[in-house]
């Protein structure tokens, strides 16, 4: 593979919703571009970015992945990324790690809840951005629809560059305003090859109507060109390009270009107008590092001869290989062989087999200039988001803000005693994937799995076996229900044994009573007198403390209450610490009986965004979980809901809300207070929680 210096790279990230046909433009683009030999088809499982066994046998994205196509004397680095809201964090990094993003809307689905959220990050991350219509040949292909639904809900800055001759199964052409000629396309095209006729005459009053619009749109981002063409002066094609580049550089204005991957009609103007518009990564801003070990700020510019800055975006660990780290080089050329430092981690690294990825395939090269993206495997220390630097000059670039896991479900392995194999592989699975998460919770006994969906979570689960030949079941994750007494009482707990020898003696009266929500466990000694030796009073209490670990109602620990220790009597020689302890415990649970104890159940804060189209859909369902609303608010485009909810209600709730916003809203959650169970719920968790704990006694 060649060389490319800086100014001959483009770094674009393919976004867009899932099955908008991003993976099979990408093999589209580096097949016409001769760069990649064969014309695959995510059908086939044969495409260039969807390679591992789970993209194959799903016929979807999960992985980002990379290609190239080499065009125009340049070196497009396409970052191909799944569009499932579930893999959100790989076309967040794909994002981050580009220079500009085609967002690739589908003529027949639209703007989709997945094109709203790329959309909001490319935006947020500042890069220069162009559209694609892709399945124009799709039955049912509506280009005027697409645009517009762009317009209204993404953009009122996209203009078309291109304009379709036939839509749907008749779609055979692309009219371009820019050098005002149509590219007719023929049945069995392999290769993007194409007529090049004059625009139809049927098609003259559109073509000037987009044309006059094109330019008038471009010209507003230019005050001298919006002067000429307002004094009747011609707008020449190459200064138009130059206005446009600049105008998407500076977020001002986004082209749109149409055609069919599959069929590769299109790509060849595609791969064109990538090269010229989008930026080289020395067309981009510098970035703000942080000195490592210091609070000086360092800019990192695209320079060659600066010292070495790159980031890891992404891990994958591949089968007989092990990890396989991408990185993007911020600064500096980096060669084959180097060592590299990873300053946080105090790690130097060496980058052997410095490699370029086509898809699963990687080419050894010997060196990569500033801006490229890289490939190395087997690297020691070093994790996604990661910085590697030169040693002289450590530096940590800004962090890929990674999603939050929304989603929570528990795991259980199949087969007894894997249970450190299992968190061993749950730990390398989120160095690879840094938007899933896991812990054991030791209150509810239960492996939790965090994630961004079922499915994210499902394919981790998938990934355990395949990978790690660890084998688990999904479960439902259990809730950390508490107990609390409403009422006071008092009374007594004796524990006498006379068995042989040294008998056992201890005695105490305890007072409960409640005390406020979060208020936790207090103890109060009233001991006057000596009736109980000094010596056994922590006794006592330990003795309250594990009683009330399994509360009176359902077995739960119980909360936010006082007991108070006023009265005793011991024996000289049977009392111990052992039989105080009993004591305690025979006393807790004597007297919590009657103290009212009632069942708590943890209240979570949730907030959902939704179209206002679904905001009384949403907010039955809420009302239908025994949640409470707390208030709505227009948030952007959205609508914010605001509800306190037993989290015992929300299992599965984010598959829920996907079905009644139709995918379009989102949520997020925090523990709110532990609230009192209402009574007919209460028994039916109590008498499950018994089943529960009487199957554990028997194990
Ligand atoms: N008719 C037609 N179908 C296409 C075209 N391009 C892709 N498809 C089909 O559309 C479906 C989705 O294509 P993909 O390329 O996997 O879409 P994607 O955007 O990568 O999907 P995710 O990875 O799930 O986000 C596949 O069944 C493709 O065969 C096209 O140009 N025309
Ligand atoms: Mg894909």
């Amino acid at each position: 593979m060649r060389i490319f210096k800086t100014g001959d790279i483009r770094n674009v990230a393919v976004v867009g919703h899932g099955a908008s046909g991003k993976t099979s433009l990408v093999d589209a683009l580096a097949f016409v571009a001769g760069t990649s030999k064969r014309h695959g088809s995510v059908k086939d499982g044969t495409a260039l970015t969807d390679y591992t066994a789970d993209e194959i046998e799903r016929k979807y994205s999960i992985n980002l992945a990379l290609a190239v196509a080499e065009w125009m004397d340049a070196k497009l680095n396409l970052i191909d990324t799944p569009g499932y809201l579930d893999f959100t964090g790989e076309a967040l990094a794909g994002v981050w790690a580009a220079d500009g993003a085609v967002v690739v809307v589908s003529a027949t689905g639209g703007v989709e809840v997945g094109t709203e959220k790329v959309w909001d990050y490319a935006e947020e991350r500042g890069v220069p951005r162009m559209f694609f219509v892709s399945l124009m040949d799709k039955e049912h292909a509506d280009f005027e629809k697409v645009y517009h639904q762009i317009k209204d809900r993404l953009t009122a800055k996209v203009i078309p560059v291109e304009i379709p001759v036939g839509e749907g199964p008749d779609f055979h052409g692309i009219i371009n305003l820019f050098s005002k000629k149509c590219h007719l396309y023929k049945k069995g095209t392999k290769a993007g090859e194409y007529d090049e006729v004059d625009v139809p005459p049927e098609y003259q009053a559109r073509f000037d109507q987009y044309s006059r619009e094109l330019i008038e749109r471009i010209a507003e981002t230019d005050d001298t060109l919006l002067e000429r063409y307002l004094g009747g002066e011609e707008i020449g094609r190459d200064e138009a390009i130059r206005a446009l580049k600049t105008g998407m550089a500076r977020g001002e204005i986004f082209p749109l270009f149409c055609g069919a991957a599959e069929l590769t009609y299109g790509t060849r103007a595609l791969l064109s107008k990538l090269v010229e518009l989008m930026p080289s990564p020395a067309d981009r801003p510098p970035l703000e590092a942080q000195k490592w070990g210091g609070a000086d700020k360092v800019p990192v510019r695209p320079d060659d001869g600066g010292p070495f800055a790159a980031q890891v975006f992404k891990t994958i660990s591949e089968p007989h290989v092990g990890d396989v780290t991408f990185f993007r080089v911020y600064a500096g050329t980096v060669k084959n062989g180097q060592d590299v430092w990873n300053a946080p981690r105090a790690a130097s690294e060496k980058l052997n087999h410095l490699c370029v990825a086509v898809g699963k395939d990687r080419t050894e090269v010997a060196e990569l200039h500033a801006g490229d993206i890289g490939v190395v495997a087997k690297l020691r220390d070093t994790h996604t988001n990661d910085t590697l630097s030169a040693r002289e000059t450590p530096i940590v670039l800004p962090k890929i803000p990674f999603p939050e896991p929304v989603i929570t479900v528990a795991v259980e392995v199949k087969q007894r005693g894997e249970e450190d194999k299992l968190s061993t592989a749950l730990h390398k699975l989120h160095e690879e994937d840094p938007t899933f998460h896991h812990e054991f919770n030791a209150e509810l006994g239960q492996t939790l799995l965090r994630g961004l969906g079922e499915r994210h979570l499902e394919i981790v689960v998938g990934r355990l076996a395949r990978k790690f030949g660890v084998h688990a079941l999904i479960t439902k994750p259990k809730v950390a229900y508490r107990e609390t007494l409403k009422g006071k009482g008092e009374g007594q707990g004796k524990h006498k044994k006379q068995t042989g020898g040294r008998g056992q003696y201890g005695d105490c009266w305890i007072r409960l009573a409640p005390l406020p929500r979060g208020s936790g466990f207090v103890f109060d000694d009233q001991i006057v007198g000596g009736v109980i030796p000094r010596q056994y009073i922590p006794a006592v209490e330990r003795g309250i403390v594990e009683a009330a670990a399994r509360g009176p109602v359902a077995g739960y620990p119980v909360v936010d209450f006082k007991a108070e220790l006023y009265d005793g009597s011991y024996h000289d020689v049977d009392s111990s610490e052992q039989a105080f302890k009993m004591a305690g415990i025979l006393a807790f649970r004597n007297v919590s009986q009657g103290c009212r104890p009632v069942l708590l159940e943890p209240i979570l804060e949730i907030t959902v965004w939704t179209p206002v189209d679904y905001q009384g859909a949403v907010m039955g369902d809420i009302s239908s979980r025994r949640g409470q609303i707390l208030g709505t608010e227009q948030d952007g485009r959205m609508i914010k809901v605001k509800a306190l909810v037993p989290e015992a209600e929300l299992d599965k709730y984010a598959t829920a809300l996907h079905s009644v916003t139709h995918g379009r809203g989102t949520y997020r959650q925090k523990f709110h207070v532990y609230q009192e169970t209402p009574p007919e719920i209460a028994h039916k968790i109590a008498d499950a929680r018994k089943k529960e704990l009487e199957e554990a006694r028997k194990e």
